[in-house]
């Protein structure tokens, strides 16, 4: 297949050896009431990349392309939570500490799930992350090679941290990835006009991106 509207030039792949990445598409970040308002977060914004990221997961489900998600989620114990992480700056609710939708990253915790609109199916991989990148401490590219998996196209949030730094570990281990534009968003809409730059910026030097529209041809047309 050929998406002929990427940017900073066509992309390639073949759907066998393609997985769809959706980063930390979780309750907490996305939605009224999570751990992302309760830091004064305007969550409207990632709310709206569902119906694209929606959209895109189910167009690439029925091409029967891989799919795997993760979240951004610590053992109960906290025993692979860094201090320097649980300790950095000031907020009002820490790693671990209970929120309105449980505890704040923490497996298994209401806040921790995946939004409904894009809840993992049989099948599907879920990861669980301690860091900001899906590889750090996941076995995520054992999986992937094991699998043949060479391309990989990412939707999620936010784009300049978890989503960013997947895609700067998945392209130094030899994946061509691209970054769908609008399936992925940040609190900050001038880090996700940065960070699409950054990743197609001399020559692609992270990957590519492209908006979902492009994808959804692709996979349609069979290209
Ligand atoms: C993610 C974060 N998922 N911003 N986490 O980007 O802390």
């Amino acid at each position: 297949m050929r998406i002929e509207e990427a940017a900073p030039f066509p992309y390639e792949f073949g759907i066998k050896n393609a997985a769809l990445v959706l980063i930390d598409m979780q309750r907490d970040f996305i939605e009224p009431g999570g751990f992302g308002e309760t830091l004064g977060n305007d969550v409207t914004l990632l709310e709206a990349i569902v119906p694209a990221t929606r959209a895109a997961l189910q167009a690439w489900r029925e091409v029967g392309g891989l799919v795997v998600h993760t979240r951004e989620a610590h053992k109960p114990d906290l025993s692979d939570c860094p201090p320097a992480k649980r300790n950095r700056g000031n907020p009002a609710l820490r790693i671990g500490d209970e929120g309105p939708m449980g505890r704040i990253l923490v497996a298994g915790e209401p806040g921790n799930q995946i939004i409904d609109a894009l809840a993992p199916i049989e099948g599907e991989i879920v990861i669980d992350k301690p860091g900001k990148g899906a590889f750090y401490a996941t076995g995520l590219h054992e999986l992937l090679q094991a699998r043949g998996i060479t391309h990989l196209l990412f939707g999620g949030v936010t784009t300049e941290v978890c989503v960013q730094t997947s895609m700067r570990e998945a392209n130094d281990r030899g994946y061509d990835c691209l970054l769908l534009e609008d399936c992925t968003e940040s609190y900050f809409p001038a880090f996700k006009i940065a960070t699409l730059d950054m990743v197609r910026a001399q020559g692609g030097i992270v990957g590519w991106t492209a908006p979902s529209t492009a994808l959804l041809a692709a996979l349609r047309g069979g290209q």
